[in-house]
């Protein structure tokens, strides 16, 4: 068993070595943490920051974000933090006690019979087995092959997924484990792997993206540390690289050659993100860039980790980005795995540019991008934090973590496999307002170096029920950018429509993908906005402070808080600001009370009065999670009484961030009516110990929609009598739902629709 390091032997260690805290075990030790805890360190200013950084404590974490970060710490270490006035939380107090139990379950796990592969982690050789077992049960789909050895000459596997594309096809290649103890990222690449063999011929989405693309994927990058993380040091990140001066360990993910020896990487040996002593000096880096290189079909790259949820495009290691003409596609991308994720089991992975997180150099992502001609990310699995496990995600976690990354894959295969990507700013429009042009901005983004002719972009629309659409010309804004508008005199009627391009050797690419035999719908609606704010002016909101509330109020602005910590990277209309529980970065969450956000009366008064709003929480970042509740409430008598209208949390939907955008007929709520004074109001509140609490709104307002302004009955053309083209519109929207032409209002147009327009043959009254 280790003995305890004495506070002179550490202080030694680091005159003479000058570097971090011992990580650097001999080959046959085994690490025990006994006595050890975790502990999260707040650091919120710069002076916080150096006193933490010179005590060396082991981090845990990668690196120190900008708000603190989790170290390994005996009482001795405890005891310096408190002497340098360090706050921390401990999280985990038995360390060693919590990697036994973790064994322990995953052996019983394990040996049971006749359950999932994804029960519990699986080691080194359990994976090879696995690979092995896949390309036997596929073997048309699926071939392995050696990319190269690890330094102690073990086999790092490659498996192509190819149901027989054409050889230029574009293909996408995702790799696991460079870093040993994210033992969540094997899995999922694993599940990957699986489910795209499994799911051809029988899932119809994965057929479509094996039908375009190919698939290139390397489920361990580094196998050396991956099994010395299983059997001698649990929290062992690098690989086994003998450093020569009694350390060892390269980080693999700081040997790429993009910036390499830059800042976030170390020059010292013992440290987590010792770099090595030059670019590619691993035979585990080099393996994966000589296997892209020799791949220039690879139009996307994934380079999975663990833990903290995120998906991260280049740049890593710098702040002011470069000259990017792809940062557009990166974000684009990167934003739609974000909420194919959100799909899957409601959980957040904030997208953001690397270097948002913390700058870092040598980092696969950044070379794969600048040098490997592919567009890269990496995706940070779950926990979202240290307080929900961290490298020792619960394993029943294991499946929903691949699931909810599988549709992630999916998406960004669709993608990529269009070639030329279709990307609107706020939607393609689902609503019109009768007679008004509504511009829609969009842009074409070329995946896979396509060449797009921007002289041939073009929008499709047509009244539904009619046979055909009709096209008009699209304006090319520059660069990416292009405008069309949408517009459509007939209250009630609903527009479809389609966007096309070409490329300039001829292929068209159209959004959706598969039009026209899918297409966009809008309805077309006279809309009046009785209210509607974006927070961009003070509209005489109100916030009210209780129960002792000591920080996070209700404060309008823009979103600085950089997405961690359960903050959102931004708001949710694009306009800038939004109402945050303190838009500051830092440690500004909900603490010890209430903070009530309360409306400006509003005229919701008609009786069509639609309530929408966009709200932001989460509770889930903190120690204790789940434990608050976050109510949104409404009043019809200028807030003397309140109805609840939803209670967010304490666990549950919604409770790990991300924007969504609520609306609520007014008169359908319970307990309230239609009234002048008409108020909503937001109350975020964290009376748990430990949690973070953020929330945000955006985006009030109340609208009124319908076809009020209908010049007489039957008259759907507004041609001022009722005639043979409003006949037209009946029969063309004949069985189809409500809409202008469903006079009964029984929710169809059908014969008693008809017998009213014949009824009411001829001029307008
Ligand atoms: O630091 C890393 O290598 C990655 N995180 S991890 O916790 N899995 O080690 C993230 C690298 C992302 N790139 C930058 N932040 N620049
Ligand atoms: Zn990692």
């Amino acid at each position: 068993m280790r003995t305890k390091i004495s506070a002179l032997s550490l202080s030694l260690t680091l005159l003479v070595a000058a570097a971090g805290p011992a990580v650097a075990q001999k080959p046959g030790e085994i690490v025990r943490y006994d006595g050890k805890s975790v502990v999260r360190v707040e650091a919120d200013d710069d002076a916080e920051r150096k006193a933490l950084s010179e005590l060396r404590l082991r981090l845990l974490g990668e690196c120190l974000r900008h708000d603190g970060a989790e170290y390994i710490a005996d009482e001795e270490d405890m005891k310096r933090l408190r002497e340098a006035g360090l706050e921390f939380d401990v999280i985990v107090e038995n360390l060693q006690e919590q990697i036994d139990a973790e064994r322990a379950r995953i052996e019983a796990n394990n040996a049971l019979r006749g359950v999932s592969w994804y029960a519990d982690y699986k080691t080194l050789a359990q994976i090879e087995t696995r690979i092995d077992d896949l390309v036997a049960t596929y073997p048309a789909l699926l071939t392995k092959q050696s990319i190269g050895q690890s330094l102690d000459g073990r086999d790092i596997w490659a498996i192509t997924v190819d149901a027989g594309v054409p050889s230029d096809a574009p293909a996408l290649c995702f790799n696991g484990t460079q870093h040993a103890r994210e033992w969540v990222s094997p899995m999922t690449v694993m599940y990957i792997l699986e489910n795209l063999a499994a799911g051809y011929g029988v899932d119809p989405e994965v057929t479509a993206c094996l039908d375009s693309v190919k698939f290139y994927i390397i489920p361990v990058v580094n196998p050396d540390g991956y099994l010395y993380a299983w059997n001698n040091d649990r929290f062992w990140r690098k690989n086994r690289r003998d450093n020569g001066d009694g350390n060892f360990g390269v980080d693999p993910n700081r040997n790429w050659d993009s910036n390499f020896g830059g800042p976030g990487s170390s020059p010292f040996t013992g440290d987590d993100t010792f770099r090595g002593p030059s670019a590619f000096s691993e035979p585990e880096t080099v393996a994966i860039r000589d296997f892209i290189l020799a791949r220039p079909e690879i139009v996307a790259h994934i380079d999975f980790h663990s833990y903290s949820q995120l998906v991260l495009w280049p740049y890593g290691y710098v702040n002011d980005v470069p000259a990017d003409p792809d940062g557009a596609i990166l974000e684009t991308l990167g934003t739609e795995m974000s909420d194919s994720i959100l799909t899957v089991h409601n959980q957040y992975y904030v997208p953001q540019p690397a270097h948002q997180l913390y700058i870092a150099s040598g980092v696969a992502t950044d070379w794969v991008y600048e040098s490997g001609g592919a567009f890269s990310w990496t995706i940070e699995l779950r926990p979202a934090n240290q307080f929900q496990g961290g490298f020792e995600l619960p394993a029943d976690q294991l499946l929903p973590t691949a699931e909810e990354n599988f549709e992630a894959i999916k998406q960004l295969a669709i993608s990529v496999g269009s070639r030329a990507r279709f990307s609107f700013a706020q939607g393609p429009p689902t609503l019109l307002q009768t007679d008004v042009a509504q511009q829609v901005d969009y842009e074409v983004l070329p995946i896979a170096s396509a060449q797009i002719d921007s002289t041939t972009a073009r929008l499709f629309a047509r009244a539904s029920g009619e046979p055909s659409f009709t096209m008009s010309p699209a304006s090319h804004l520059g660069g990416v950018d292009y405008q069309t508008a949408l517009s459509s005199a007939v209250c009630g009627s609903t527009l479809e429509y389609y966007f096309e391009i070409e490329t300039i050797s001829g292929e068209v690419y159209r959004s959706p993908t598969d039009a026209p035999a899918s297409f966009y719908s809008a309805e077309v609606i006279d809309m009046n906005f009785a209210f509607a704010d974006d927070f961009e002016a003070d509209l005489g909101w109100t916030v009210a402070n209780v129960d002792g509330l000591s920080e996070g109020a209700w404060s309008r602005g823009l979103p600085l808080g950089g997405g961690d910590r359960g903050d959102p990277a931004a708001d949710f209309d694009g306009s800038g600001a939004c109402f945050l529980t303190d838009p500051a970065d830092g440690n500004t969450d909900v603490d010890n009370g209430a903070t009530i956000l309360t409306s400006p009366a509003m005229d919701a008064s008609d009786a069509n009065s639609t309530l929408v709003y966009s709200r932001w929480y989460s509770n889930t970042a903190g120690s204790a999670p789940g434990e608050d509740v976050f109510i949104v409430e409404v009043s019809d008598d200028d807030g003397a009484n309140w109805t609840t209208l939803e209670t967010i949390g304490p666990t549950g939907a919604d409770t790990s961030g991300g924007w969504i955008e609520r609306s609520f007929l007014v008169s359908d709520i319970a307990g309230v009516s239609n009234s002048s004074t008409f108020r909503i109001r937001f109350n975020a509140s964290d009376y748990g110990e430990g949690s973070v609490v953020e929330a945000g709104v955006d985006q009030v307002q109340i609208v009124t929609m319908g076809c009020s302004g209908l010049a007489c009955t039957g008259d759907l053309d507004g041609d001022g009598s009722v005639g043979s083209a409003d006949l037209a519109i009946v029969v063309g929207t004949w069985n189809s739902g409500p809409g202008a032409a469903d006079f009964d209002g029984d929710g169809n147009i059908g014969s008693a629709d008809l017998a009213i327009l014949i009824g009411l043959w001829g001029p307008c009254p």
